[in-house]
């Protein structure tokens, strides 16, 4: 199964590389088709997995706890800093600079492009498409997961244990649930395709204006090279040596970068902008999450909010088995509220200092950040905006560093994930072989690549909502198998 795992990764990527051109207009047709169809079914069930998250958080099946332990077996700070870097990467980085430019020329709700109005939704969308909704398809699977793994003892971490309390213990080990890992495997390779399809270009445009030289297709695979060889390095280390501490330093930068944009950029008009968007996000957020764009056809919707639903549900069970690993000891709720929390708080900080920052020095003219933009040039955009910076060469080269860290830390994570799935025999609380993990960091890059060298958004697109399909499905199930789970608890 993970030799077919492989085959769909090298059968999609060599056709890609061969011939991009044609590939191109392929998977721009499946984007438009799948979003256009499909796209509301994505709504619905972000809605629903909000509602059946508060639900299990606040209500008497919060208290439940995972695993049979007292304490939790990572402190708060670590627990967070996992999950926040595992699920978080290089995208983040991207899209809080540069989504807000997107969404200037393509506002939703029939809003004037250009317009005040525009800048001011364009604010508050980023903060909402990484918001409690979106880490609500984090926290589902997670809790989907988690609980039948710590209750029923299960041999393996594997996303197919999500079903044991449909189809029984040894659901993992029959074809139907080696296929459900075949899924999962599938889409953790989609959603971080996306991520370093996205990531490399970007911190290649960095590396350029920093070193003052020519951005380059080269300059990208470097880069890429560079980032394997570092979250192979984490991965192979394993849990405690090199992701714990990988995470930690991770945050440690976000937070210097972070503090640096508040002050050497326009602290006061990123802070204001950010309080009007938060709160027109929680006037608005019933709106936003319903709205399908019936009558007008800009195509906000499919681009945006679809896209990044199935971005998120692609990752999702990856996340779920991740966070699973790192939560031995810790209730429904904390878990639930932990993620949506901390993860949404996380997010916000980086749409709301550093890409209101960057909507502000577009403001002040001069950059040309939107026509970079309109020109398919987000990356060097980005590389402008940050060199827009006082005190150069240090925030550049802080964006660089800090690129490849979130990068290491997401795909060390994944690595470890998918080895530890295609593990047949991991107890709870031990490791997948190091070998394994080594060899799924290569693997991994290896999407991204082909992405890179088609060099469209739509594809890159594509490559989630493919991905993400499959899961959603399972997802419906997997709800089902932990309410009967829960329930059956109840009744002994
Ligand atoms: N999500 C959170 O590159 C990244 O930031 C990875 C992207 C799914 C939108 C995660």
């Amino acid at each position: 199964m993970f030799g077919l795992a492989l085959l769909c990764l090298f059968g999609v990527s060599i056709p890609i590389l061969i011939a991009p051109g044609p590939a191109g207009v392929v998977v721009t047709a499946v984007y438009e088709w799948m979003a256009r169809e499909l796209g509301v079914i994505y709504q619905w069930a972000t809605l629903f997995t909000l509602g059946f998250l508060a639900w299990l958080a606040l209500g008497r099946h919060g208290t439940r706890v995972l695993g049979r332990t007292p304490e939790p077996e990572y402190g708060n700070a670590s627990w967070m800093a996992m999950l926040f870097c595992a699920g978080i990467g290089g995208g983040l980085m991207y899209w809080s600079t540069i989504e807000w430019a997107f969404y200037v020329d393509q506002p939703p709700f029939g809003v004037e492009p250009g317009s005040a109005a525009a800048r001011e939704w364009a604010a508050t969308y980023g903060v909402y498409h990484w918001g409690p909704a979106a880490w609500g398809l984090y926290a589902l699977p997670t809790v989907a997961i988690a609980w039948p793994y710590y209750r029923y003892d299960l041999p393996c971490l594997r996303f197919s244990g999500a079903l044991v309390g449909l189809f029984g213990r040894g659901f993992p080990d029959r074809p139907l649930g080696r296929a459900v890992d075949f899924f999962f495997i599938i889409a953790i390779i989609g959603g971080t395709g996306t991520s370093l399809g996205l990531t490399t270009p970007m911190l290649g445009a960095v590396a350029a204006r920093l070193f003052g030289i020519d951005e380059s297709l080269g300059l990208t695979w470097l880069i890429t090279v560079a980032c394997v060889a570092l979250f192979g390095t984490s991965a192979y280390l394993g849990l405690d040596r090199g992701i714990k501490r990988l995470s930690n330093a991770n945050l440690v930068l976000a937070a210097v970068f972070l503090a640096w944009v508040l002050a050497a950029g326009p602290a006061r008009f990123a802070l204001e902008l950010g309080t009007s968007s938060v709160g027109l996000m929680l006037q608005e957020f019933v709106r936003m999450s319903t709205w399908t764009e019936p009558l007008a056809d800009t195509g906000f919707v499919e681009d945006w909010t679809i896209f990044y639903w199935a971005w998120w549900i692609a990752y999702g069970p990856f996340m779920g088995l991740f966070v699973t690993r790192i939560s031995r000891g810790r209730t429904l709720r904390a878990l639930i509220l932990g993620m949506a929390g901390f993860g949404t708080l996380g997010c916000a900080a980086f749409y709301i200092v550093w890409g209101n920052s960057v909507l502000w020095l577009d403001l002040q003219g001069g950059l040309g950040l939107l026509d970079l933009v309109r020109a398919g040039d987000a990356a060097t955009a980005i590389a402008a905006a940050l060199g827009a910076l006082a005190g150069q060469p240090w925030p550049l080269l802080l964006f660089l560093v800090l690129g490849f860290v979130f990068m290491a830390t997401t795909y060390d994570s994944a690595s470890y994930a998918i080895a530890g799935a295609a593990t047949r025999d991991l107890r709870p609380g031990a490791h997948p072989h190091r070998a394994h993990r080594l060899f799924w960091a290569a693997a991994l890059a290896f999407l991204p690549v082909a992405l890179v060298v088609i060099d469209s958004l739509e594809a890159v697109r594509s490559a989630v909502l493919v991905a993400s399909l499959p899961i959603l499905v399972i997802g419906v199930l997997a709800v089902v198998s932990l309410l009967r789970s829960l329930r059956v608890d109840d009744a002994t």
